[in-house]
C-alpha cells in the first residue's frame, strides 16, 4: 500500500494521525501539489478529482477521500478502535464525525480556499466567501465549546475519528488566523489535550 500524501494538507493529516494512533506504518509518497503533480494524467488515474490523500492498494486500485481511507484502515486494524466498538458507539462517532466535517472542517477549508496564497492561482477566490465562512466557523466553535463542557472528547469519553477531523480543522484554522477564542475554555482545553498526544504531529 502507498499513501499519496500532502504534508501541509488538512485531509491527508487526518490519515497520518489515524495511522499513528493505530501504530501502522505504510509507505508514503509526497505529491507536489503546489507544482501541479496532482493534476497529471497519472495522478488522475488514482483520483480524477486531483485531491489528496489517496491510498493506492497493492492490486493497483485506489481509495480517495480521507474518511473512506480511515474506514478501510479501521476494518483492517480494529485496535485501538477509533470508529466505535459497538453499533451504538459507531453511530455516535459517525454522527459527530459528520458534524465536524460539515460544521467545522468544511467551513474552515472554505476560509482557506478563498483567502490563501496556495489557492490563489487554482480557484476563483471570492473574499466574501472567506468572510462568511469565518463567521460560520466561529459560530460552530461556540457550539462545540458548550458541548465539550460535559465530556472529554467530541464523541464521548474516548478519543475518536471525530476528534481527528476537528483537530486537523483547527490546525488549518491557525493558517487562516482562525484560532479558538481564549474565552472558549472547554474547546481550548480539548484542543490542548489532543494537540499534546504523541500522534498530533504525524
Ligand atoms: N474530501 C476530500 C478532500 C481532499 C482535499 O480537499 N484535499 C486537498 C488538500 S487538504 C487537496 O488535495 N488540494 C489540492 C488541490 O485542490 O489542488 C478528503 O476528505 O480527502
Amino acid at each position: 500500500m502507498i499513501l499519496h500524501d500532502l504534508s501541509a494538507g488538512m485531509h491527508p493529516r487526518r490519515v497520518r494521525i489515524f495511522l499513528a494512533e493505530k501504530g501502522i506504518s505504510i509507505d508514503q509518497r509526497q505529491v507536489d501539489a503546489a507544482g501541479g503533480a496532482n493534476a497529471t494524467p497519472e495522478f488522475f488515474r488514482l483520483n480524477p478529482l486531483g485531491k489528496l490523500p489517496v491510498l493506492e492498494l497493492d492490486d493497483g486500485s485506489a481509495i480517495a477521500e480521507s474518511l473512506a481511507i480511515c474506514r478501510y484502515l479501521e476494518a483492517l486494524n480494529p485496535n485501538p478502535p477509533l470508529m466505535g466498538r459497538t453499533p451504538r458507539e459507531a453511530a455516535s462517532i459517525e454522527m459527530w464525525t459528520l458534524r465536524m466535517e460539515s460544521e467545522l472542517s468544511r467551513p474552515i477549508a472554505q476560509v482557506f480556499r478563498h483567502s490563501s496564497d496556495f489557492y490563489r492561482s487554482r480557484i476563483e477566490q471570492v473574499p466574501e466567501v472567506a468572510i462568511w465562512y469565518r463567521g460560520y466557523a466561529l459560530h460552530a466553535m461556540a457550539w462545540l465549546d458548550r458541548e465539550l463542557a460535559e465530556r472529554s472528547y467530541i464523541a464521548g469519553a474516548h478519543y475518536s475519528m471525530a476528534d481527528i477531523v476537528a483537530q486537523c480543522a483547527f490546525v488549518l484554522g491557525k493558517a487562516t488566523d482562525l484560532r479558538i477564542p481564549a474565552e472558549m475554555k472547554h474547546l481550548s482545553r480539548w484542543f490542548a489535550e489532543v494537540s499534546a498526544r504523541p500522534t498530533a504531529r504525524a
